[in-house]
């Protein structure tokens, strides 16, 4: 019966090659969108009313940790499956993946491009879930939207991932400050709100030291700078042969030092072997090198 079945669907696709049907013509309204060539491409995915969603499964305020490495590890699966991306950087609910300027995937397609990255992506968060938020129950679907953003030269580039980070650092010392006059000393959100409304970040860094007894400076990395991962090749204890990796790093990528040390990204060189990893350091395998 199987047998039959299989050799049904084998004529009527050779039959289908043979003559095109009367209804091919509507593959005419498909729109070129082609990404310009010799761009950096960016894809930014943000999450959906997140505000809702992290409040309904009580993510720690102001930043929970657990989300952030499951944003970490959905954004290494989108790196495990697309070869091109060559870094990626995340924040909040957030995540940018900077294609390599030079990329053919999906001849260029930008919808094809977004969708893949937004679809793995998403799925990923939901596959992960479990791992990261043990006994917490996900209770509906979250879901993403995402954007395309070309830019034709580095600068522009370093300029956009700057952005995010300064942004990290803007949203990131606000919410400290805020949460820790609310959590720690007691107040109410419009009180801290009022106490917090325009000051400038030294003033902001004063508040949280006298009121709350916080050293900004001494917040973890990951909340203060966001996470930038990027391609590495490292040679684990356990294994002879160099491995192709994902780094977390959470460092600064405004100055030009991330820049040089990392100068594999911009000039479009091979994955670089690390030999100063520190196997202390977190990493992840990627699957598909
Ligand atoms: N408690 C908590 N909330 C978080 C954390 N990370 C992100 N959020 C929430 O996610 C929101 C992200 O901001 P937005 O993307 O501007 O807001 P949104 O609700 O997702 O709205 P849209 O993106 O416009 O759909 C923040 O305002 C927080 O409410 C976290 O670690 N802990
Ligand atoms: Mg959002």
């Amino acid at each position: 019966m199987g047998k039959i079945l299989c050799n049904n669907i084998k004529e009527f696709n050779s039959s289908k090659v043979m003559a095109k049907s009367k209804y091919e013509y509507v593959r005419t309204f498909e729109m070129e969108d082609k990404c310009l060539q010799n761009c950096w491409i960016v894809v930014r995915l943000d999450g959906r009313s997140f505000h809702r969603f992290t409040s309904s499964h009580k993510f720690e305020k102001p930043n929970d940790k657990r989300a952030l490495e499951l944003m970490n590890r959905s954004a290494v699966a989108v790196m495990e499956e697309l070869q091109d991306v060559s870094l990626a950087y995340g924040q909040s609910d957030e995540y940018s993946f900077v294609l390599r300027k030079d990329t053919n995937m999906y001849n260029r397609r930008q919808s094809k491009i977004m969708s893949a990255i937004n679809s793995i992506f998403s799925a990923s968060y939901v596959h992960y879930w479990s791992s990261y938020f043990k006994n917490i129950k996900l209770l509906y679907p979250p879901s993403f939207d995402a954007r395309t953003v070309l830019y034709p030269s580095d600068q522009n580039l370093r300029d956009y991932l700057s952005w995010r980070q300064a942004d990290t650092h803007i949203n990131n010392l606000y919410n400290t400050a805020f949460w820790g006059l609310v959590l720690m000393k007691g107040l109410s959100n419009n009180e801290a709100e009022k106490i917090l409304c325009g000051t400038v970040s030294s003033e902001k860094n004063e508040i949280l030291f006298k009121e709350c007894g916080t050293n900004y400076n001494n917040e973890l990395p990951i909340y203060r700078k966001g996470t930038v991962l990027v391609r590495k090749l490292i040679r684990i204890p356990s294994s002879k042969s160099k491995k192709h990796v994902v780094c977390p790093l959470h460092v600064d990528i405004i100055g030009d030092d991330f820049w040089k040390e990392h100068d594999e990204i911009l000039n479009l060189e091979k994955i670089k072997f690390n030999k100063d990893f520190n196997p202390e350091d977190n990493f992840y395998i990627v699957r598909n090198s």
